[in-house]
């Protein structure tokens, strides 16, 4: 049994903005780390039960993540590699055209679209992304199904500056740097908890071969190797010079002149310069986060469960 609930305190109402009103935790009932910060409009819409009941195919590949980790990133280079390497393609159609993003139209105030009909629609293969954790997700895509699940993950530093950023451009938030990280620490800001969602996806890879776990920081690191691992997964096989050439098209420069993937920005008031492919870097945070915040993301991290799982983040 699911069960939502509003947040009504003082942390979650300071992340509110424009595009993100009446923030909600859905959980499993008497499972306290099942849960997933949404928006009322995701069960007013009834995408709730929709993804859970979503139709999933063989040949769906799905990206998941936790905002702000390198989706963006992960996504063009696994539609590249299931779609013969169509550059051309990739440089005439906007990414979230190729790859829809399933639950969007169930979260946001300005978005319209239907984008679970979107993805119902769309041409197969599928790639497909979401920032659900799995109890949302299709039942389908964890039962009878060979469909593949690419997990990407990033260390909860480097994502919460990213994404205090992108609330700030992207949904209209005009709160502090402070009362966003404090959000974020207290599992409020969207698509929380990060830490829970990527632990819960470490295990699934290793326990199921259709799931397959990698880490922004490791494509920062050697992007050839990481895309070769996943143009294994995915079966596919391309001489090493094309490879060569994927990894020119994902690299920081080519994908932020890409306006098919550099996604539009709709408040730059406080930054003209600001992008959505933004700083690109591994430790993004030392420069924006005070020491009393770095510790504070330290203890966040500091996860028994981890531990246990032998899973550690990557910087
Ligand atoms: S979103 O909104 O959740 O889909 O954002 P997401 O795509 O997951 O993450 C955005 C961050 O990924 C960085 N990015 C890249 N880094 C290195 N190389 C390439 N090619 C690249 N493309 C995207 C992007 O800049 C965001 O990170 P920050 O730290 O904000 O720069």
């Amino acid at each position: 049994m699911l069960k939502v609930e509003n947040f009504n305190d003082e942390i979650s109402k300071k992340v509110e903005t424009p595009e993100l009103k009446n923030y909600v935790k859905i959980s499993i009932e008497n499972d306290e780390k099942n849960f997933c910060v949404l928006t009322k409009k995701f069960v007013d819409t009834n995408y709730l039960n929709r993804l859970r009941d979503f139709k999933v195919h063989d040949d769906d590949v799905w990206v998941i993540s936790y905002p702000k980790c390198g989706t963006t990133w992960g996504v063009e280079m696994i539609w590249l590699l299931i779609n013969d390497l169509n550059f051309e393609k990739a440089k005439k159609i906007h990414q979230n055209d190729r790859v829809p993003f399933i639950e969007r139209g169930g979260i946001f105030t300005s978005i319209n679209s239907d984008s679970i009909k979107i993805t119902e629609n769309l041409k197969r293969p599928r790639v497909i992304k979401s920032h659900l954790s799995s109890f949302l997700l299709p039942r389908e895509l964890f039962a009878n199904t060979k469909a593949k699940i690419i997990y990407i993950a990033r260390n909860p530093k480097d994502a919460a500056i990213s994404f205090f950023h992108h609330y700030r451009h992207l949904e209209g938030y005009d709160g502090s740097k402070e009362d966003f990280l404090n959000a974020f620490l207290n599992n409020r800001t969207l698509f929380a908890p990060i830490n829970e969602k990527t632990l819960e996806f470490w295990k699934l890879s290793k326990i199921n071969s259709n799931v397959l776990f990698i880490f922004y920081e490791d494509m920062k690191k050697n992007l050839q190797n990481e895309t070769e691992k996943v143009m294994k997964f995915l079966n596919k096989n391309y001489p090493k010079s094309e490879i060569e050439e994927l990894c020119e098209h994902l690299s920081f420069g080519s994908m932020r002149r890409n306006p098919q993937c550099n996604f539009e920005v709709i408040n730059k008031s406080d930054d003209e310069n600001f992008q959505f492919i933004r700083k690109g870097e591994t430790g993004s945070y030392k420069k924006e986060m005070n020491s009393e915040e770095n510790e504070k993301f330290d203890d966040f991290i500091m996860n028994e469960d981890f531990k246990f799982n032998d899973f550690e983040y990557k910087f």
